[in-house]
């Protein structure tokens, strides 16, 4: 690569200090205007590069990866989370491709807590209830919720941001239950019970929050016989992947009032979530916002370029997941 810099497509507008960054080191193609490009326009825009910066919302199946000049050697994607890529195709046609671990975990977790403690306190009805001018005064029995001292608080995924959730919830009183594929180390688990099985771990949680990744096998892991299993009025919080979740249960539960509330970042399908949920009071809705402090952004971005500046030296590349 001597002599040259290498030519990197970026599939989204970054933060400005990243796409400063960006410019000064490599031939970077922005998207100023961050659309959405079509698998054409991926391709196209590929032509030539070296690698592609890209993100959770821009998804590189096996049909375009496939599809992808052969001088395309890196896949860096602005995320954590990286179902939204074929990571066997791209190995198979000698693409590395990395993540954003680490650094989007504690603002993930603290959407968690502000999902948790909104749903459990009918925060969205309260602001509504003023917006909209209907607030007649406080009154004893008005927007009474659930208290979470005491209660047990389930965790499915005891990864990062899992185990980041797990020690803010501790503060709030919460004990804390989890699921995870492996059991963690003593000194890990804090004092977590840990559930080998969802079945186990439901029947015990009236607040649950949502910390794996999306999978074939994790996909609509709630759903009506999940549901079945929770104890009646409780509260669900998703901040991983909307496709964990079968929206048509969600939203006949929240409706009929088998389940207290939810608090939603991601959905299935987002930005087009289930209209269902729009009809609904017992739903705090906010649109994927998990990672997004000004911090974690910038972090997320200069730990892609990490990724890109050790692949192009020949070094080691730390969040290389092929
Ligand atoms: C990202 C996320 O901001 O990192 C992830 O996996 O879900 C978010 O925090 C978003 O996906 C953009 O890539």
């Amino acid at each position: 690569m001597a002599g040259r810099r290498p030519v990197i497509l970026v599939t989204r507008r970054l933060p400005e200090a990243v796409e400063a960054r960006l410019v000064r080191d490599f031939e970077a193609r922005l998207n100023p205007d961050d659309r959405t490009l079509s698998p054409e326009e991926i391709v196209a825009g590929a032509q030539g590069a070296d690698g592609i910066l890209t993100s959770a919302i821009d998804r590189l199946p096996a049909a375009l990866v496939e599809r992808l000049p052969t001088s395309v050697r890196i896949i860096a994607t602005f995320s954590v989370g990286y179902e939204h890529i074929d990571l066997e195709a791209a190995p198979a046609r000698g693409i590395t491709v990395t993540n954003t671990p680490d650094v989007l975990t504690e603002a993930t977790a603290d959407v968690a807590i502000l999902l948790l403690l909104a749903a459990a306190r009918r925060a969205a009805e309260g602001m509504r209830l003023i917006r909209e001018r209907r607030w007649i005064g406080w009154r004893p029995t008005q927007l009474m919720g659930l208290g979470l001292a005491g209660k047990n608080l389930g965790i499915v995924g005891m990864g990062r941001i899992g185990l980041a959730v797990a020690r803010r919830a501790r503060a709030f009183g919460l004990q804390i239950h989890y699921h995870n594929r492996t059991r963690l180390s003593p000194e890990r688990e804090e004092g977590a019970t840990y559930h080998e099985t969802l079945e186990t771990l439901l029947p015990l949680c009236p607040f649950l929050s949502l910390h794996c990744p999306a999978t074939p096998a994790t996909r609509h892991m709630i759903n009506r016989a999940t549901i079945e299993l929770m104890p009646e009025e409780a509260v669900l919080v998703n901040t991983a992947r909307g496709a964990l979740v079968d929206d048509e249960a969600l939203i006949a539960a929240l409706r009929g009032g088998r389940l207290f509330a939810a608090g939603l970042d991601v959905f299935e399908g987002e930005p087009d979530l289930h209209p269902g949920y729009l009809q609904l009071d017992n739903v705090v809705l906010l649109p994927h916002i998990g990672s997004a402090t000004r911090d974690a952004r910038n972090a997320m971005g200069f730990r892609c370029l990490y990724n890109l500046d050790c692949f192009f030296a020949g070094k080691p590349v730390p969040d290389a997941l092929t």
